[in-house]
């Protein structure tokens, strides 16, 4: 397992093996099974590309009154509890005493992509957030704190795990694309990623 560091994010590389994606697949069908997938419109009305749903105390969407983090599910339900799998890669990588509260899961179909933005809705840009990727692979964009600069890019394949923490925390970011049929682990394709986030 091999370690990358890009402009302050730290990938770890094949970090997850066909078992341990399996068991977090899993997971994360449990999450959709309460709290399917949507959606979100963004606040001038596109619908996003991206599925999303979450699980934890607060779920991250968008819709006509702006972009938050809400204690339910659009559909009035409270999120389904993260799952420990997820909360196992957390603990592995960060070693925090302090949970997320937040697991956000994008569902990418072939032709989903996420623009440039920051993670900017959080209370405390203190803690890290981790991120894991399932399935076909996705073109990951990194540039910095300010929009417009310089960026560099870098495929995250199945089992990869990006930890953003210190100065990388505000780095804007976004995918550019998916890799259509690269990986067998979802049965019906497309890529999966979860963020975990604390929130309050
Ligand atoms: C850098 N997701 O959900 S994960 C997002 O693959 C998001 O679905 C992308 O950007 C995805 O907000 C990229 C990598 C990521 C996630 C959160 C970050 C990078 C980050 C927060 C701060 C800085
Ligand atoms: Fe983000």
């Amino acid at each position: 397992m091999t370690v990358l560091r890009l402009r302050g994010f730290e990938i770890h590389k094949g970090l997850l093996d066909r078992a341990e994606q399996l068991v977090l697949l899993d997971g994360v069908r449990a999450v959709v099974k309460a709290a399917p997938f949507f959606r979100p419109v963004t606040p001038g009305g596109q619908k996003m590309s991206v599925r999303m749903t979450s699980a934890g105390k607060y779920g991250w969407y968008s819709d006509a009154e702006g972009y938050r983090y809400a204690p339910t599910h659009p559909n009035g339900t409270p999120w389904p509890a993260i799952p420990d799998a997820a909360l196992a890669i957390w603990d592995r990588l960060t070693g925090l005493e302090r949970h997320p509260e937040c697991c956000l899961i994008n569902y990418y179909d072939s032709d989903a992509r996420m623009g440039m933005h920051q993670d900017r809705d959080e209370a405390d840009f203190r803690w890290p957030v981790v991120s894991v990727s399932l399935g076909d692979e996705g073109l990951f964009r990194i540039g910095g704190q300010k929009r417009g600069g310089k960026t560099d890019s870098i495929w995250l394949q199945s089992g990869d795990v990006v930890v953003m923490g210190g100065e990388a925390r505000l780095h804007h970011h976004g995918i550019d694309r998916i890799r259509a049929g690269s990986s067998k682990l979802l049965p019906k394709g497309g890529r999966i990623n979860l963020t975990l986030r604390v929130v309050e």
